[in-house]
């Protein structure tokens, strides 16, 4: 689509991992723009809305005691640009990382499904969920790159 939002996570593990300024500096370079960020150990409902679609998976719970153990925080953003949801898919890369392409993020660093490192939005309905569930609207900036004109035409 056109000028969207996406809801964005590093995980425990790509926090533990070092990799928040790799996973960072990926969409910056790309172009989109930060709009919001925090460090946060998700609340149990929190963690389970989040993952509301999983609910009758049999991997459900384990992946809600990890997300919400605090044994390192989430990084929570919000990214803002052209087709922004749909393109950090393909940033991420694919859920299972064996199935991940190389020049994608879990194609480079992560090798398992149970720790693929970073969450995406998977569509424009999902964002909008994801973001107001993590975020309050003030936490959320508007803002306008000054150099706009050198990398959108
Ligand atoms: P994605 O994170 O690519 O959107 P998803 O929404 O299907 O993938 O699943 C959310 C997370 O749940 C995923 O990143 C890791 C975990 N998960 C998914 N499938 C799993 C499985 N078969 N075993 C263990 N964890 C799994
Ligand atoms: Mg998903």
């Amino acid at each position: 689509g056109g000028i969207e939002r996406t809801f964005i996570a590093v995980k425990l593990d790509g926090v533990q991992r070092g990799l928040v300024s790799e996973i960072i500096g990926r969409f910056e370079r790309k172009g989109y723009k930060l709009v919001a960020i925090k460090s946060v150990v998700p609340s149990r409902p929190i963690a389970e809305a989040h993952y509301g679609d999983l609910r009758a998976r049999p991997f459900f719970k384990g992946l809600v005691d990890y997300m919400t153990s605090g044994r390192a925080p989430v990084i929570a953003m919000v990214w803002e640009g052209p087709d922004v949801i749909r393109q950090g898919r393909r940033i991420i890369g694919a859920t299972n990382p064996m199935d991940a392409q190389p020049g994608s993020i879990r194609g480079d660093f992560t090798l398992t499904v149970g720790r693929n490192i970073i969450h995406g939005s998977d569509s424009f309905e999902s964002a909008t969920f994801e973001i107001g569930l993590w975020f309050d609207p003030e936490e959320v900036y508007n803002w306008r790159f000054t150099n706009e004109e050198w990398v959108v035409s």
